[in-house]
C-alpha cells in the first residue's frame, strides 16, 4: 500500500509537472509582450484622468473653507483624527450627521475633547475634509 501511494504520487506529480511546464509555454510565447505594452498605456491614462476628475468637482470646491457647530464624539491625536457631530452646513447643503474629519494642527486637539461643543472650520483637501480651526 505504501509503495501503491509513491508511485501515485510520483504518478500525478510529474503529470501536473508537465502540464504547468505546457501551459507556462503557451502562456510566455505569444501574450506576454503585447499585454505589458497595453497595461503601461491604460495606467497613464488613468491617472491623468484622475487629476482632471478632482480639479472639476463642482459643489463643495478644494481649498474653500466652512463653519459648523459641532459636538466631539471622538478624537483620535495620534491619526490626526476627530469624529464630530455637526449642525446643518449650508455652505455645503449638509444635514446634520455624525462624520470623521482630518485635523490639520495637532494643537487643535486641546479643544477637541469628546463631549465639547465646538465651531470649527474645515476645508477639503482631496477627498477628506480637514478642520483648520476650532473655538
Ligand atoms: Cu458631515
Amino acid at each position: 500500500m505504501n509503495q501503491f501511494a509513491k508511485i501515485t504520487l510520483a504518478l500525478l506529480l510529474s503529470a501536473s509537472g508537465a502540464a504547468f511546464a505546457q501551459s507556462g509555454n503557451m502562456k510566455d510565447m505569444p501574450m506576454d509582450s503585447k499585454s505589458h505594452g497595453d497595461m503601461k498605456g491604460m495606467d497613464m491614462k488613468g491617472m491623468d484622468m484622475k487629476g482632471m476628475d478632482m480639479k472639476g468637482q463642482g459643489s463643495d470646491k478644494q481649498g474653500e473653507s466652512h463653519m459648523a457647530s459641532a459636538t466631539v464624539k471622538s478624537a483620535d491625536a495620534a491619526k490626526g483624527t476627530v469624529t464630530l457631530s455637526h449642525e446643518p452646513i449650508k455652505s455645503l447643503k449638509w444635514p446634520a450627521m455624525t462624520m470623521g474629519f482630518s485635523v490639520k494642527d495637532k494643537a487643535l486637539f486641546e479643544k477637541l475633547s469628546p463631549g465639547n461643543k465646538v465651531q470649527v472650520e474645515f476645508v477639503k483637501q482631496g477627498s477628506e475634509y480637514v478642520v483648520t480651526s476650532v473655538k
